[in-house]
C-alpha cells in the first residue's frame, strides 16, 4: 500500500520537479579564507565617473549580465530586461536626452537637502561618461509579465529583486577588472522610447561600464564601519 503524505501532495502540486541543492560544505579554515578574500575584493571596488573608450569584448559583458541574471526574484519571475549597448549612435542619443533631464535637475528640481551631500562627489548635469564608456547597459524591471494562461499578471518584489541584480552585475564588473558607475538620470522615462522598450518595463539603473580613464579620480570617500551598519542580537 502507497501511504500518501502531505509531502507527497505539496511535492505533486509543484509543476516543475525538484532537483538535488547540489551542495558542498567547505571547511570552516577555507570558509574563513574565502570570506576575508571577497572582503578584500568587494572593498577595493570604486565607483568610478571616467571612462576610457578602450573597447571591452561583448562575451565579458554577456557574462556580467548573466551574473545578474543570477539574483534571487519574487516567484523567481526574474522581472529584468538588461539592454546592452555599444552603438555610438544610440549612446550619444542617450547622452543628449539624459543631460537635458539633469539640467533641469541641477539647475531647479534639486533641493537644498540633496545638493549638499552631492557636493562632495562632484557631480553635475554633464554625462560624458554615456558616450567615453564603449558600453551602456540600462537596466529595466518589468512590472508585468504574461500569466501561463496567456494574461497579464504582476511581477513581485521587482524592485527589490532588480536592486539585488544589479548588485551582481556591479560586482561581476569590478571582479572581472572593468569599473561602473550607477547612474540615475532623473526622470529616465525616456530610456523606455530611446530603446523602444514596452510600457510595462521602467527603466532602473544606467551603467556605463570600461576601463577607467588614465589617471582618474574619485572621491575620497570612507565606507561606514560595522558597528554603524550593523546590529547583532545574540543569546
Ligand atoms: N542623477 C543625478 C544626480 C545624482 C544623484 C545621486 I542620489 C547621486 O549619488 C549622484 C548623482 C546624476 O546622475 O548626476
Amino acid at each position: 500500500m502507497r501511504l500518501i503524505t502531505t509531502d507527497t501532495i505539496v511535492c505533486c502540486m509543484q509543476d516543475k520537479p525538484f532537483v538535488s541543492l547540489n551542495w558542498n560544505e567547505l571547511p570552516m579554515d577555507e570558509m574563513k579564507h574565502r570570506s576575508k578574500q571577497l572582503l578584500g575584493v568587494m572593498s577595493s571596488r570604486r565607483t568610478t565617473r571616467h571612462f576610457s573608450s578602450r573597447s571591452v569584448p561583448k562575451s565579458l559583458i554577456e557574462d556580467a549580465i548573466l551574473c545578474g541574471g543570477t539574483a534571487p526574484s519574487g516567484a523567481h519571475l526574474q522581472p529584468w530586461t538588461f539592454v546592452a549597448i555599444s552603438s555610438q549612435e544610440l549612446k550619444e542619443k542617450i547622452r543628449k536626452a539624459a543631460e537635458a533631464e539633469e539640467r533641469k535637475t541641477y539647475q531647479n528640481r534639486m533641493p537644498d537637502a540633496w545638493r549638499e551631500v552631492l557636493l562632495p562627489l562632484g557631480t553635475d548635469a554633464v554625462k560624458a561618461h554615456l558616450t567615453d564608456a564603449p558600453w551602456v547597459v540600462v537596466l529595466f524591471r518589468q512590472s508585468k509579465r504574461i500569466r501561463s494562461n496567456g494574461e497579464w499578471g504582476p511581477t513581485y518584489y521587482g524592485n527589490e529583486s532588480c536592486g539585488i541584480a544589479a548588485g551582481m552585475f556591479i560586482h561581476a564588473i569590478h571582479n572581472m577588472g572593468l569599473v561602473t558607475l550607477s547612474h540615475t538620470p532623473s526622470p529616465m522615462g525616456f530610456l523606455r522610447e530611446i530603446l523602444n522598450r514596452p510600457e510595462h518595463e521602467h527603466a532602473m539603473l544606467v551603467l556605463p561600464v570600461g576601463y577607467p580613464a588614465e589617471n582618474a579620480e574619485v572621491p575620497d570617500l570612507q565606507r561606514k564601519t560595522l558597528d554603524e551598519i550593523a546590529i547583532f542580537i545574540e543569546d
